[in-house]
């Protein structure tokens, strides 16, 4: 028995030690004891936004309850419990991604705001007319549009790594397309739209091997895998709260200490401050230096009581058991007559993409939703990867540790019932 207690709140995650507890573990997310068009919520869309504990609304009320005031400016008795509360999660992110120190953890609105200040900040210090910024076909459009504006605005060229039939990046031919005008490699941990794992450490090493610096945009993968920064030796690492377990407006961008330290301030503000007059502005240190503003502090603390929850279930194991749901999921659906999975890489996380045959996506997610199950259909934000396999959508399941194989065969069923609506 594994019981681990938030010291944000009372609730207490118990699983056993030979299996994995699914139920128990659902008795602690109240949004999932509903129904939806008369059915029990199906809830796949957990790569869109996952759903929240208990223990994650409970820190927030709480906040709020007993503890609301402004952070790092008063030195009356609120403010102090505010500012230690937010500033311990600092420490709990430093600890699950692995960071060296508390400094490299920046606070931000998302995994998109993370991505902006590295082109708007690192960008701008470097780049000139014809440096090269190298991505990959598989980038969600925050990965992308940040690139293509920072490239507008400085004459710089965006290459693209391409991928396979699988979804999977061709190492040799991103590899190629690392040359002397490559200024940084911007490039996703795990594919929103297909689920596909990239080899990260490889695709770092052979980046640092020609001195270029690497992003990694973390969004997809935080929640699936654990995660070691040091390990990866990357350069920056964006990912957000909502995507794991915790509040929507909280992102987070790793970077190393002496990189950030040498970054322009991104936004000017209270906070980002050391002193102001009219004559000039002396910048605060880090983390501060990015953090202008009132952040969203009861959404950071939020954040902390996600951290514990998912660090009392054990990374290692919500893995172990989402690779079964994937398993389950792609065999079950594989075999419906007329479904295509979209991204059928060796290494994927828990997403799987199909389209089904003579059926409009949003057609399908219509009346998946007619029967209480969640999926998310379009492009994923992801345009330019949809067109790499001729698509403009698909439809897409996306799982996390709370979901079940019995959820997987009702999305199956479903399915089968959309394909005889179309008269398949
Ligand atoms: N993908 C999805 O349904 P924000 O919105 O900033 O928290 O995350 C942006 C983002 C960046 N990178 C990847 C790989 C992502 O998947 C996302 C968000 C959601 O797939 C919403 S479009």
């Amino acid at each position: 028995m594994i019981t681990a207690k938030s010291d944000s709140a009372d609730t207490l995650v118990r699983t056993d030690a030979q299996s994995f507890d699914v139920e128990a573990i659902r008795r602690d997310f109240p949004i999932l004891q509903q129904t939806v068009n008369g059915k029990p919520l199906v809830y796949l869309d957990n790569a869109a936004t996952t759903q929240k504990p208990r223990a994650v609304i409970d820190a927030i009320t709480d906040h709020y309850l007993k503890d609301n005031a402004n952070i790092h400016r008063g030195v009356h008795e609120l403010s102090v419990r505010a500012t230690a509360a937010y500033e311990k999660v600092r420490a709990k992110v430093r600890d699950f991604i692995g960071a060296d120190r508390v400094e490299e953890i920046v606070f931000l609105r998302s995994t998109t705001e993370a991505v902006n200040l590295v082109a708007q900040t690192y960008g701008h210090s470097v780049i000139q007319p014809g440096d090269e910024i190298l991505i990959s076909t598989l980038e969600h459009h925050s990965n992308i549009v940040p690139w293509q504006m920072l490239c507008e605005q400085t004459g710089a060229v965006l290459k693209v790594a391409p991928i396979n039939d699988a979804g999977e990046i061709i190492l040799e031919e991103y590899e190629k397309l690392l040359g002397p005008r490559t200024m940084l490699v911007a490039v996703t941990h795990v594919s929103n739209a297909l689920g596909t794992i990239t080899p990260i450490k490889e695709i770092i090493d052979i980046a640092h091997r020609s001195e270029v610096r690497v992003l990694v945009d973390g969004a997809q993968a935080v929640p699936h895998t654990p995660v070691d920064v040091r390990d990866l030796d990357c350069d920056f690492y964006a990912f957000s709260s909502h995507k794991l377990f915790g509040p929507t407006g909280v992102g987070v961008l790793y970077g190393k200490y002496d990189l950030l330290n040498g970054l322009p301030p991104y936004q000017g503000g209270g906070e980002m401050i050391l002193s102001v007059s009219f004559d000039g502005t002396t910048y605060n240190e880090l983390p501060f230096k990015f953090e202008a503003g009132t952040p969203n502090i009861a959404g950071v603390i939020g954040f902390g009581a996600a951290i514990d929850y998912i660090n009392a279930v054990g990374m290692e194991r919500i893995a172990a058991y989402e690779r079964d749901i994937l398993d389950h999921a792609t065999q079950t659906l594989s075999a419906i007559p007329g479904v295509r999975i979209i991204g059928t890489a060796t290494e994927k996380a828990s997403v799987v993409s199909f389209v089904v045959e003579g059926v409009h996506p949003h057609d399908v997610g219509t009346i998946l939703d007619q029967l209480g199950i969640a999926v998310r259909t379009g492009h994923h934000c992801a345009q330019p990867l949809m067109e790499r396999f001729g698509l403009t959508a698909t439809a897409r399941a996306s799982f996390a540790f709370y979901n079940t194989r019995d959820e997987v065969d009702a999305l199956a069923d479903g399915i089968r019932q959309v394909i005889e609506v179309f008269g398949g």
